[in-house]
């Protein structure tokens, strides 16, 4: 009931951020319409030149500057049209706050989604990558057949993994959702961390959002019993320390943020605690150690401190980050197009002092 309240402040924060960024909104839609600014490029193509030499070179000059006009329109217009939608969609889901789960595909994701909204376990890959292949939304408070709630919610988004057999266009899928989330849980499983996930990093950061690390201890079904018992055999001080310390590290040195809180949590645990019922069937133990001793409580923890402490702030953000994503990948798209532009001109103008 608490929580509720949170999240009703934080939906009244997004719709008034979302109202008064509304004019940034409108002028970039105005300036993303660049290419009306270059003009005349070909006005000279049936010029009668008498040289059929120059006529050759006008010519082929025009074909490119046409090819490179024609680039910077469909550039242009695919970024206004994603801005526009990206936009939008803000606008019309401002009542969540939204996590995202993020992360190299077999990393845990969809287990942990299934353990937070204690879900009946159907989204968990079972020994093969890709699992999840497209963006799903699951709110809490849960709501009948999984609909979408009219209310304030918390939504919690599960997405393909970023590196995994059916790579890129899936990792593009997901790093899209970025603009739209509050707060990224970056998944990590003990197994198998490597540095290229963590690159992924300094995409996040441009975009603005913060991320907190879930350090995935993927110990054999077998061991469950072990966490029941010993947890200090399964989250292995030592081991956890070391992940803790690379993670920070990696970071610290390669890119310019904070450092990410790392939470170690065994989400298959966590899950299984959660769906007693399930997990009876396998398992004869007791849930609510091994509930405990996943220790899913931190992660939860860290929602709703989220929820409570950042929600709001972030959320006043939120469309100038996206409004600022646009702009710089606008520009970083536009810059090799510039470039080009520039050489063109200074063949011509060396070509035009030649004639
Ligand atoms: N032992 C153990 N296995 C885990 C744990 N978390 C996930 N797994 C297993 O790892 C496999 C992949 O888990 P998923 O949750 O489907 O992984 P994902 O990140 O959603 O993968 P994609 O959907 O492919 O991106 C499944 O077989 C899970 O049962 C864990 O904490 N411990
Ligand atoms: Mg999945």
């Amino acid at each position: 009931m608490e929580l509720l309240k949170y999240l009703k402040q934080a939906t009244n924060t997004a719709t008034n951020s979302i109202k008064s960024s509304q004019i940034y909104r409108d002028e970039m839609l105005l300036n993303l319409k660049y290419q009306k600014a270059i003009h005349g490029i070909s006005t000279h193509r049936n010029n009668n030149f008498s040289s059929e030499n120059i006529k050759k070179i006008y010519s082929e000059f025009s074909d490119k500057a046409e090819y490179l006009q024609k680039s910077i329109e469909k550039l242009t217009a695919k970024a206004q049209n994603d801005f526009s939608n990206a936009y939008s969609e803000l606008e019309k889901n401002a009542r969540f706050v939204t996590i995202m789960l993020f992360g190299r595909s077999r990393t845990g994701k969809s287990t942990m989604m299934e353990a937070l909204t204690s879900g009946d376990g159907h989204t968990i890959g079972i020994g093969k990558q890709n699992t999840t292949t497209e963006i799903k939304e699951y709110f809490l408070p849960k709501t009948k057949n999984g609909e979408i709630p009219t209310k304030d919610a918390l939504r919690i988004v599960d997405t393909p993994g970023i590196e995994g057999f059916d790579g890129e266009e899936l990792a593009k899928m997901a790093e899209r959702y970025i603009e739209r989330c509050d707060h990224i849980f970056f998944l990590l499983s003990d197994d198998k961390a490597t540095s290229s996930e963590l690159d992924r990093f300094g995409y996040i950061q441009t975009q603005g959002k913060g991320i907190t690390v879930l350090l995935n201890i993927k110990s054999f079904d077998e061991d469950i019993d072990l966490l029941v018992e010993k947890p200090e055999y399964i989250f292995k001080r030592d081991e956890i320390e070391g992940h803790n310390r690379r993670i920070k590290n990696y970071v610290a040195k390669h890119f310019d943020m904070p450092e990410p809180e790392v939470i170690p949590v065994h989400a298959r645990a966590a899950w299984m605690g959660k769906r007693p019922d399930k997990a009876i069937a396998t398992i004869n133990r007791n849930h609510e150690i091994l509930l405990r001793n996943s220790y899913i409580a931190n992660v939860e923890k860290t929602i709703q401190k989220f929820i409570v402490e950042d929600s709001v702030l972030v959320r006043i953000r939120t469309p100038y980050d996206l409004i600022n994503g646009y702009i710089i990948s606008v520009k970083n798209e536009l810059r090799p197009v510039a470039g080009q532009f520039r050489e063109l001109m200074d063949k011509f103008k060396y070509l035009k002092k030649k004639v």
